[in-house]
C-alpha cells in the first residue's frame, strides 16, 4: 500500500457551450488528472480542475507543485496515512485544488486495493443524490429552454442561477421567467459569485421575494465583512457560503462573523479528507450543506456523489452534479447518467470509475 509515484497530467476539453458567471467564464475542460500509483500495481485517480479567478491556481500551475512539491511529500507513504499526507500539504498554503485531487486519488487507491467503494468508506449513507443543475448567464428564454430540457431529458427539477450581474434587473429577470416558465414544483436558488454589493444583493433579493427561492450563495464578497454581516441578518432563506470557506477555519470565521448560514462543499476543493472535515464541523454547528460543482467533469462529479452519498446531511439536499453534461466528451470508459433527477453512486472499488486510456491519449497535452 505504499505511494510509488504521483502522475500530473494536463488536458483539455471543449465545452459545447461555455458556462459565464460572474467571476468568471469556462470554455474548455482544462483540467489535471491526478494519478496516485502503490507498490501494488493499483493507480487511484483525481480531476483537479484549476479555477483561476477564484482560487489563483492555474493548469501548469498545478501540474509544477504537484510535480514539485506535493510528490515528494507524500511518495513512500502507505494510503492508510492519509491524515500525514493531510499535515504535510497542509504545510503549503493555498494550492486546494491540487491538493484535494493528491487526497481523493489516494482515496481511490485505498478502495480499490480493498475492494471497497469511497462511499462505503467514508459513512455509506445512501447510493444515490438527487441532482440540481447549474444555469450560467444567458438571456431569460435561453436558461428557460434549458432548464426545460433538463427537465425533460433528465427529470431534474431543482436549479441554481447565476446571478451577479449589473444591473441586477437582467438577473431578476431570468429568475421570474425561470418561476413563471417552470412553475411553483422546481426548486430554485441564486449564486452571485461575489458579482454584487451587500446593497445590491438586498435590493435584487427584495425585488425576487415573491419567487420562491430556498438558498442565495456568495452573493457579496466575504471581504465585505459588515456589509454581508447586515446582509445575511435581512435575508430569509440561507446564506451559502462557497469560495470564501476554502477550509474549515474559514467555515467558522463566516459563521461566527454571521456572514453565512449554510455551507456548499467541493470535494474539487477539499477532497475527501477536507470535506469530512468541513462536514463534521456543518453538523456540530447545525448547518445546512450543498454538494457544490467546481464545474467538475465525470470523475470529479463522481467524487462529488461519492461524498456526498456518503453522510445524511451532504445527500439531503440536490448536489450539483450535471456540469459534466456540457461537455463535449470526457475520460470515462462508462459515462455517467443522470436519470428520473438522481445520480447513483457507481458499484465498484474506489470511484468506481476508469478512464479510458484513448481518451486520455486524445486529450492530453503533455505529449
Ligand atoms: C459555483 O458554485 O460557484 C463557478 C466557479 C467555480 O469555481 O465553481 C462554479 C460554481
Ligand atoms: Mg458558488
Amino acid at each position: 500500500m505504499k505511494i510509488t509515484a504521483v502522475e500530473a497530467i494536463p488536458y483539455s476539453i471543449d465545452y459545447r457551450k461555455p458556462l459565464r458567471f460572474a467571476s468568471g467564464e469556462v470554455r474548455a475542460a482544462e483540467h489535471v488528472l491526478v494519478r496516485v500509483h502503490t507498490d501494488d500495481g493499483v493507480a487511484g485517480v483525481a480531476e483537479a480542475p484549476p479555477r483561476p479567478f477564484t482560487y489563483g491556481e492555474t493548469q501548469s500551475g498545478m501540474v509544477a507543485v504537484l510535480e514539485t512539491v506535493f510528490a515528494p511529500q507524500v511518495v513512500g507513504l502507505s494510503l492508510t496515512e492519509r491524515e500525514v499526507v493531510n499535515a504535510r500539504l497542509s504545510r503549503t498554503v493555498g494550492n486546494p485544488v491540487a491538493k484535494a485531487a493528491v487526497d481523493m486519488a489516494i482515496w481511490d487507491a485505498l478502495g480499490r486495493t480493498l475492494d471497497l467503494s469511497v462511499t462505503e468508506m467514508l459513512g455509506g449513507y445512501t447510493d444515490r443524490m438527487r441532482v440540481s443543475h447549474m444555469l450560467g448567464f444567458d438571456s431569460p428564454e435561453a436558461m428557460v429552454d434549458e432548464a426545460t430540457r433538463m427537465r425533460e431529458t433528465h427529470g431534474i427539477d431543482v436549479f441554481k442561477v447565476k446571478v451577479g450581474r449589473r444591473p441586477a434587473s437582467l438577473d431578476v429577470a431570468v429568475v421570474r421567467a425561470l418561476r413563471e416558465g417552470l412553475g411553483e414544483d422546481v426548486e430554485l436558488y441564486v449564486d452571485g459569485n461575489r458579482g454584487w454589493t451587500a446593497s445590491e444583493s438586498a435590493r435584487a433579493m427584495r425585488e425576487m421575494a415573491d419567487l420562491g427561492l430556498s438558498l442565495a450563495e456568495e452573493l457579496c464578497p466575504a471581504d465585505d465583512v459588515l456589509g454581508r454581516r447586515w446582509l445575511v441578518q435581512q435575508i430569509d432563506v440561507p446564506f451559502v457560503a462557497d469560495e470564501s470557506v476554502v477550509t474549515p477555519a474559514d467555515v467558522t470565521r463566516e459563521v461566527l462573523g454571521g456572514s453565512a448560514t449554510a455551507i456548499s462543499i467541493k470535494t474539487a476543493r477539499t477532497g475527501f479528507t477536507g470535506s469530512q472535515r468541513t462536514h463534521h464541523l456543518c453538523e456540530g454547528l447545525g448547518l445546512e450543506v450543498v454538494m457544490g460543482n467546481q464545474i467538475d467533469g465525470q470523475l470529479g462529479s463522481a467524487c462529488t456523489v461519492a461524498f456526498g452519498a456518503a453522510y445524511r446531511l451532504t445527500s439531503q439536499r440536490a448536489g450539483e452534479l450535471s456540469n459534466f453534461l456540457d461537455m463535449s466528451d470526457d475520460l470515462l470508459t462508462e459515462p455517467l447518467v443522470i436519470s428520473d433527477g438522481e445520480l447513483a453512486v457507481r458499484p465498484g472499488a474506489g470511484h468506481g470509475v476508469d478512464i479510458d486510456p484513448d481518451k486520455l491519449a486524445h486529450y492530453r497535452q503533455d505529449t
